[in-house]
């Protein structure tokens, strides 16, 4: 059986090779969306987002452009430090869409969204991490309800820590994109990944339970 098993994880690993992640480095991002200098452009065509919160880094935001209608999923992890991670997203025009914030030990955050392609701004830093417009109202990314913006939220002016200190350090938000339309036999290499990790813990479980129906068995005979 352990042959049978290293030839199926073999022959996964050969059908699905992890893809290399093209990844955007932060430069400096800024927490202000309207000031002299823009959200950083990310682009097309990037599967990453490798950036710094420092100890004065209110947040950081990113433009970006996603070319296909679709399932967006976005994944923030913290990479080192002990900054509690928090995620927005907001439109074209910083109008705000979800948030999420666990402001606990939990290292990593998700936005599952549906979405039309098109320019989006993500905002990332560290919890108590709040959303300003331009009138100055605030959203909270832990207890705004739904996920989204506060009613009556407008346009985003900037991201805004309002803790004492500024937990510092280093994170990656992921691009998972599983765009509308798409053969869903022919899964994205990320999600090959998981399927892989299924079918291994399915094949380890039928072993377990065959092993155990074989020694029942015995003890019957
Ligand atoms: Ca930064
Ligand atoms: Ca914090």
């Amino acid at each position: 059986m352990r042959t049978l098993l290293c030839a199926l994880i073999s022959t996964l690993s050969l059908a699905a090779p992890a893809a290399a992640a093209v990844v955007y480095e932060e430069m400096n991002a800024p927490a202000i969306f309207d000031g002299v200098v823009p959200p950083e452009v990310v682009g097309a065509g990037f599967d990453q987002i490798h950036g710094t919160i420092g100890g004065s880094d209110e947040g950081d935001l990113y433009r970006v452009y996603f070319a296909e209608d679709g399932l967006l999923r976005l994944r923030g992890r913290v990479t080192s430090g002990v900054l509690d991670p928090t995620l927005f997203l907001f439109d074209s025009g910083g109008m705000g869409l979800f948030a999420i914030a666990t402001g606990g030990p939990i290292n990593a955050v998700f936005l599952n969204v549906e979405i039309t392609a098109g320019t989006y701004y993500i905002g990332f830093g560290d919890y108590p991490l709040r959303a300003i417009d331009t009138a100055g109202n605030t959203w909270d990314a832990m207890t705004a309800p739904g996920g989204g913006p506060p009613p009556g939220f407008g346009a985003l002016h900037r991201l805004r820590n309002t803790g004492l200190i500024i937990s510092p350090g280093t994170y990656r938000i992921d691009f998972l994109s599983m765009p509308t339309g798409r053969d869903p036999s022919v899964p994205e290499p990320a999600i090959s990944s998981l399927l892989c990790c299924g079918l291994m813990i399915g094949a380890i479980r039928l072993h377990r339970r065959r092993a155990r129906r074989r020694d029942a068995e015995d003890q019957t005979e």
